[in-house]
């Protein structure tokens, strides 16, 4: 059985995953605003991803018999400075996200509950794909600069970005 700490991160993390889906659609709308519409995409497909990780959640509390508490979501901001400013604002919500779920896995070493570190393993181990990715992403855009070129060039390649959903385990 689930510590009620346990059941009460879980949860919160529910709500952390949905408002990352939120502000990532919001960041797509924002991208196809500005003519971006490959950045769109990769937004969107990122903004999917959040929302099967909060289900993930979701449907491991049910599985174990705990109740799952669904609180309100935060607005997302709606105007960015320009697409870097995009990006940074996405690795720093990811860095701020491996901390939630670096907590998530204290919490669950400290109640000795092996099947709950079992499962968080899968989000650590996606965190680090998840920050190298944006990294990546913002590494480029910080080289090209003004570059509109290199800029259309880039959203061709966000655009070929496809949903995956996670494999069950
Ligand atoms: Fe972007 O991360 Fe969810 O978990």
């Amino acid at each position: 059985m689930l510590s009620e700490k346990m059941v009460k991160e879980l949860n919160n993390q529910i709500n952390e995953e949905l408002f990352s889906s939120y502000l990532y659609l919001s960041m797509s709308s924002y991208c196809n605003a500005q003519g971006l519409a490959g950045f769109s995409n990769w937004m969107r497909v990122q903004a999917q991803e959040e929302l099967s990780h909060a289900t993930k959640i979701f449907d491991y509390l049910l599985e174990r018999n705990a109740q799952v508490t669904l609180g309100s979501i935060e607005q997302p901001k709606h105007e960015w400075k320009d697409l870097l400013n995009v990006f940074e604002e996405t690795l720093a919500h990811e860095k701020h996200i491996t901390g939630r779920f670096n907590l998530l896995m204290s919490v669950a070493i400290e109640e000795k509950d092996y099947a709950t570190q079992s499962f968080l393993k899968w989000f650590i181990d996606e965190q680090v794909e998840e920050e190298s990715n944006v990294d990546n992403m913002l590494s480029k855009l910080k080289l090209i600069g003004d570059n509109t070129s290199a800029v259309f060039y880039l959203d061709q390649e966000a655009s070929t970005r496809v949903y995956v959903a996670p494999t069950a385990e």
